[in-house]
């Protein structure tokens, strides 16, 4: 068992964009990556087996905070981690609780020893610090763990970054040692990611870049971005801090995005996706398709019996139509949140396929600006 690798296969000529593998011991993800997020260990709605056959998901995320709360590590660990627990043999990513605690919890309160928060389940109290926050994800046993950070809010002042990314970089230190000196639980490598911060602020974002790629982890992360500042602002953070983090390893923009935030970031160097975006906004009636973006409870899909999307690569896709998919949702039938949410994730796999594809026939710069306009028409 070994830890994570990443072959860089091929690198546009006119973008940054990059396709890659990175191998597991789960197996292999063929980058750039969009990762399905299964918060308390189940993707919303969608079963492990539509995953793979519709989704095509190559791996999913799950997240510390939420899993700690409920089912709890004992359960965890008693199941033989989470792949046993939900039965999915393919590479999984855990997010630290660094972001949950701060945009779900009650009451928390941030200090050099930790978080301490409430929990949104049944408002008991908590404490959440580098050392635990590893102990956890060592429970949990995703192939991909991440280091506890704090995002500062969207807007937050240069003090305030500075500040944090400080805590942010103390904190790395902590994850490091603690997981360094336990061992993996279940016989296969989990591998450490830390995350970049410094707010909107490019000296702090190159501080930070430079702290964390010093770590020579197997990959690297991006947080604090699409919290609320302009999406022009966040292009030019996350261009900066591709620059500014190692070439030979993969780059994980965490919780971007739209359909175009995605093929943008692709064009600066980005890797690996997560978002609730195809589920939530699905499971709101909202679908992205090949063709643009539709809200299917609109009265215009009533009498249209065209499937939802011929031209994606998805039995779900192709087999029900607009106007059915409406009619479940207008009806509340939990089918529709269902159907919404494979379609749309279905589309995001294929737009990192396709991206990918067009990466290494080398014409991603011209293909992406086109797409782009198209995917964001509103039908
Ligand atoms: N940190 C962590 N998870 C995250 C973020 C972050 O900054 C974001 C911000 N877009 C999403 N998920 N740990």
């Amino acid at each position: 068992m070994a830890t994570l690798s990443f072959e860089l296969q091929h690198k546009d000529q006119k973008s940054n964009a990059r396709a890659g593998v990175i191998t597991t011991d789960h197996g292999e993800i063929q980058t750039p990556i969009f990762m399905p997020v299964g918060t308390v260990g189940s993707v919303k709605g969608v079963s492990q087996q539509l995953l793979q056959s519709d989704v095509k998901a190559q791996i999913i995320l799950g997240n510390t905070y939420h899993l700690y709360l409920r089912p709890g590590t004992d359960v965890l660990e008693k199941a033989g981690g989470l792949h046993q627990f939900n039965h999915w043999d393919k590479p999984i990513l855990t997010d630290s609780g660094g972001y949950q605690v701060f945009s779900l919890a009650g009451t928390r309160k941030i200090k050099e020893e930790g978080v301490t928060f409430q929990s949104h389940i049944d408002g008991s109290k908590h404490l959440f610090t580098p050392e635990k926050v590893m102990d956890i994800q060592r429970s949990i046993g995703g192939d991909i763990i991440m280091a506890f950070d704090e995002c500062p809010p969207g807007g937050s002042d240069y003090g305030y970054a500075h500040k944090s990314m400080e805590l942010t970089h103390r904190w790395l230190d902590r994850c490091f040692t603690q997981f360094n000196a336990t061992p993996d639980k279940y016989g296969y490598t989990q591998n450490l990611f830390p995350i970049v911060q410094g707010g909107t602020f490019k000296d702090l974002r190159k501080q930070s870049c430079e702290y964390i790629a010093s770590k020579d982890a197997p990959g690297n992360a991006i947080g604090g971005l699409s919290v609320g500042e302009p999406e022009p602002v966040m292009y030019e953070i996350c261009d900066w801090c591709c620059q500014h983090l190692p070439q030979q390893k993969p780059r994980y923009l965490m919780g971007v995005g739209t359909p175009w935030n995605i093929l943008e970031c692709i064009g600066l160097g980005i890797d690996m996706f997560d978002c609730v975006m195809p589920t939530r906004n699905g499971r709101n009636a909202m679908l992205f398709t090949t063709q643009g973006v539709i809200n299917i409870d609109n009265k215009k899909w009533e009498f249209d019996f065209s499937p939802i999307d011929e031209a994606l690569p998805c039995e779900m896709s192709q087999y029900y139509s607009k106007s059915y998919l409406r009619h479940l949702f207008k009806a509340k039938e939990l089918l529709a949140l269902t159907i919404a949410s494979v379609h749309n994730l279905s589309f995001y796999l294929w737009l990192v396929g396709e991206a990918r594809k067009h990466i290494v026939t080398g014409d991603y710069a011209s293909w992406k600006e086109e797409m782009v306009l198209k995917l964001k028409t509103r039908l």
